[in-house]
C-alpha cells in the first residue's frame, strides 16, 4: 500500500502521526459541531494505527479570554471554578464517543501557562515582541482583532459589524503588546507556494493567500482590560490575548517548554494533521506559522479544514442556541452510528445540514442492510450448519478471484482517499465494498449449494469471511467496537491499533477462521420520537404538532415492501402463534420471516402463496429464530388476519411504490 502522503516528515521518526482538534472553548457543554471534528481526528488516528503508524491525538479546552470570562460572570462564578465545572463534560462525551485521545489539554495547566510566558519572554528578547498602543475593533464572539477587511460599516450605526461573526464590533484603544506579523508576510507566502497541501481543502488556502497578499499588520497579543488569562511575562497589567495562548498548545501539549519532556516533543513535532473548521483558518494558517517561524520551530504538515454543520441553513452554535446535544444522540442512535454518520455524510469539504431523518434512514440502509445483514446472513448459515472453523487451502474458482480483486481496488481507493484527507469519499468506497459482498452472497447463494456440495459451501462461506475481514479492518477506524465483535465472530486475532495492511490489502486469502456467531452488528431500533429535546428550540404550537404528524412522501419511501412467495412454512412447536417461512424474494433472495397466524392458517394453506412484506426492518430475533422481515396482513370482520397480495402473480423482488 502506499505510505500516506499527508504524513511526511523529515526529522521525526516516519511511523509517528500526530494529530490535533482545536481546543475548544469552556463556555458552554459541548455539542456537535465539536464532537464532529474531535470523531474526524480519532478516525485519522485509528486509520493510521492500522497504517502502521504510532499516533497521539491531543484535544483539550481553551479556557482563557473574555469569552469564558463573561459566561463564568453570567454563571456568578469565578472562571476557574466555572470551567472546572464544564472541563470534566467534554471529557465524559469524549469517552462515550469513544475518542482515544493521548493527551487531554487545558490552557489553565501550569506547565502550559510556564510555557507560554517563557516563550513570549524569548519573542520580547529577540524583538518579535513590542509595546504599543491598539487602537481598532475587536469580535469578542470570535476573540479577533479584526483588520478593514472584515468590517462592514452601517448607515447611522457607529459600530461596525464583523464580518467574522455577523455581530457589532467593539472599539478597543489600549496598551498592549504586538507580535511583529508584518515580518514574516513574504516567509509566509513562500510557505504557501512551496506547500499548496498544507491546507486541505485547497481552496481553503486560496483564501488565506489573499488575506496575506493584502498585507499583514503586526498583532496585539496581550489585553490590559481584561485578568482572565495568561499573566503578561514582565507586566502585571497584562494577559496574553487568548489566541497567542491557545494556538501554543499545540506544542506544550507533547513537552514544549518542559525540560522534563523534551524527547517527547522531537518524537511527535512537526504535526501531522490538524484539525478545525474553516472559521479559524485564519489563526491556524496565519498567526500559528508566524509564532512558529519566529520561535525556529518547524511547521505542521496539514491543517485540515471542514465546514460548518449546520440547521436550517444556519451554522450550528452556541452563540445562535441551536446546537444539538451528543449525548442524547448516543442515547437515541448509538454512538457508532453516529461516528459512521458524521464521517462518511458531512463531507469535510463543504457546510452541510444536519438531518435527523437522514441519520435514520443511512443507518437502516448502510448499516443495518448492507452490512449488518451480509454478516448475519453468513453466520447463521455457518451456526445453521454446525461450522466451527475453516483453514485453508481453499479452493477459490474465478468467482472468488474476481470478488478478492475487486475488493483489492475498492481498499486502494480508499485509502488514497484518506490520503488526500476525505474521508467522506473513503466510505462510499468502502460500502461499495460492501456491496460487492452481498452481490457475491446472493448470486453465489450459498444456503442452496449446501444442500448438493458442501465443500463448495464452505469455499463461498471462507470467501465472504475473507472479504469481511478487510472491511473490518477499514471500517474500524469509525465504527471500533462493532468491528471488534465483527472479528470476534470471525474468531481471527485483532488487537485495537495492530497494524492491519495484510488485511486491508486483502493478502492471500488464506486465513483461519473459528466462528462464533453472535447478535446482529446493527439493529433498527424503534426510534424515540423525542427530537424536541435534541435541539434548543422553542416549544411547537398545536397546529405544528398537527403537521408534524404528516408523513412526506420521502418518509414512505423508506419503507421498503416488496412481493415474494413463501417456499415453505415450518412450527415452532414452543410458539402457539408463530411460524416461520422461508420467502423468495427474487434478486434479494431467500429470507426466513416469521408470521403470528398459527391459530389462524396450517402450514399448507400458505406454502405457495405470493404475500407483500417489510423487508428492510431491523432482523429481530423470536424464540430462537432471526425474522428477516414481516408479512402484510389485513384483519377482516371475523378477526381473521388476511394475507395481502397482488391482484395477479409478479415477479417475486418486485417493490411496491
Ligand atoms: O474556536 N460545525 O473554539 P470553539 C463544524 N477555542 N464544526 C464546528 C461547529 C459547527 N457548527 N461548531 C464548532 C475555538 N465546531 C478556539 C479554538 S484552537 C487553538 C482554539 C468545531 O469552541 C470546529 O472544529 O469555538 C471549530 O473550529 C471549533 O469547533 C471551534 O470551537
Amino acid at each position: 500500500m502506499d505510505s500516506l502522503k499527508i504524513n511526511c516528515c523529515a526529522k521525526k521518526k516516519t511511523t509517528s502521526c500526530y494529530i490535533t482538534t482545536p481546543i475548544y472553548y469552556v463556555n458552554a457543554k459541548p455539542h456537535l459541531g465539536t464532537l464532529y471534528t474531535t470523531v474526524l481526528a480519532d478516525v485519522f488516528k485509528r486509520w493510521k494505527q492500522i497504517q502502521g503508524h504510532e499516533t497521539f491525538l491531543l484535544t483539550g479546552t481553551d479556557e482563557h479570554g473574555q469569552k469564558v470570562a463573561e459566561a463564568a460572570q453570567n454563571a456568578g462564578m469565578q472562571p476557574k471554578e466555572f470551567v472546572d465545572t464544564l472541563v470534566p463534560q467534554f471529557k465524559a462525551v469524549w469517552d462515550q464517543y469513544g475518542i482515544a485521545y493521548n493527551h487531554f489539554i487545558r490552557t489553565t495547566d501550569s506547565a502550559h501557562v510556564k510555557a507560554v510566558q517563557d516563550w513570549l519572554q524569548r519573542l520580547i528578547d529577540s524583538g518579535d515582541v513590542y509595546k504599543a498602543t491598539y487602537d481598532g475593533w475587536y469580535d469578542q464572539s470570535q476573540e479577533a482583532f479584526l483588520t478593514e477587511k472584515d468590517l462592514e460599516f452601517v448607515e447611522g450605526s457607529e459600530e461596525p459589524i464583523s464580518l467574522l461573526s455577523g455581530r457589532p464590533a467593539i472599539r478597543v484603544q489600549e496598551e498592549s503588546y504586538f507580535f511583529r506579523l508584518s515580518a514574516y508576510q513574504d516567509r509566509l507566502l513562500d510557505w504557501y507556494r512551496n506547500q499548496p497541501n498544507i491546507v486541505i481543502p485547497h481552496e481553503r488556502l486560496q483564501e488565506v493567500v489573499a488575506f496575506v497578499e493584502g498585507g499583514l499588520k503586526d498583532l496585539s497579543i496581550s489585553r490590559r482590560t481584561l485578568t482572565w488569562g495568561v499573566p503578561f511575562p514582565g507586566d502585571e497589567h497584562h494577559v496574553t490575548y487568548v489566541w497567542a495562548d491557545a494556538l501554543l498548545n499545540y506544542v506544550t501539549g507533547i513537552g514544549y517548554g518542559d525540560p522534563t519532556r523534551t524527547g517527547e516533543f522531537e518524537e511527535w513535532w512537526p504535526a501531522d494533521i490538524q484539525l478545525m473548521a474553516k472559521d479559524i483558518v485564519r489563526f491556524h494558517a496565519i498567526y500559528w506559522p508566524a509564532f512558529l517561524m519566529a520561535s525556529g520551530i518547524d511547521l505542521p504538515k496539514t491543517l485540515l479544514v471542514h465546514g460548518w454543520i449546520q440547521v436550517n441553513g444556519q451554522k450550528m452554535s452556541k452563540s445562535l442556541g441551536n446546537v444539538i446535544d451528543p449525548v442524547y444522540m448516543a442515547n437515541t442512535y448509538g454512538v457508532e452510528q453516529m461516528r459512521y454518520y458524521l464521517t462518511r455524510y458531512l463531507p469535510i469539504t463543504q457546510d452541510a445540514n444536519f438531518s435527523v431523518s437522514d441519520l435514520e434512514q443511512r443507518i437502516t440502509t448502510d448499516l443495518v442492510n448492507d452490512l449488518s445483514n451480509v454478516v448475519h446472513r453468513v453466520m447463521s448459515l455457518v451456526q445453521k450448519h454446525g461450522i466451527q472453523s475453516l483453514t485453508g487451502p481453499y479452493m477459490w474458482l474465478d468467482v472468488e478471484t474476481a470478488l478478492q480483486q475487486d475488493i483489492q481496488v475498492y481498499m486502494k481507493n480508499a485509502c488514497s482517499e484518506v490520503d488526500r484527507g476525505y474521508l467522506h469519499l473513503a466510505y462510499a468506497e468502502i460500502w461499495r465494498a460492501i456491496a460487492r459482498i452481498n452481490q457475491y452472497v446472493h448470486e453465489q447463494a450459498p444456503w442452496k449449494v449446501i444442500k448438493t456440495d458442501a465443500d463448495r459451501f464452505t469455499t463461498i462461506i471462507a470467501a465472504v469471511s475473507h472479504a469481511l475481514v478487510s472491511v473490518a479492518s477499514v471500517v474500524w477506524p469509525v465504527m471500533p467496537e462493532a468491528m471488534e465483535r465483527l472479528f470476534g465472530m470471525l474468531g481471527v486475532p485483532f488487537v485495537p491499533g495492530q497494524d492491519l495492511r495484510t488485511w486491508i490489502c486483502t493478502g492471500a486469502w488464506d486465513m483461519r477462521f473459528v466462528f462464533a456467531p453472535g447478535e446482529p452488528l446493527f439493529m433498527r431500533k424503534q426510534l424515540v420520537e423525542q427530537k424536541e429535546n435534541m435541539m434548543e428550540e422553542p416549544k411547537k404550537t398545536v397546529a405544528e404538532k398537527e403537521e408534524a404528524l404528516h408523513i412526506t412522501i420521502d418518509d414512505f419511501a423508506r419503507v421498503e415492501l416488496h412481493v415474494g412467495t413463501i417456499i415453505s412454512v415450518t412450527d415452532i412447536p414452543k410458539s402457539e402463534k408463530i411460524y416461520q417461512m422461508q420467502v423468495d424474494l427474487g434478486p434479494l433472495g431467500e429470507r426466513t420471516i416469521c408470521a403470528g397466524v398459527k391459530k389462524f392458517y396450517a402450514p399448507e394453506d400458505l406454502t405457495g402463496r405470493q404475500a407483500i412484506f417489510v423487508t428492510n426492518l431491523a432482523p429481530r430475533p423470536l424464540l430462537g429464530v432471526v425474522s428477516h422481515g414481516m408479512m402484510l396482513m389485513a384483519t377482516d370482520a371475523d378477526g381473521k388476519p388476511q394475507v395481502v397480495a397482488p391482484v395477479a402473480p409478479v415477479p417475486n423482488g418486485t417493490r411496491l411504490k
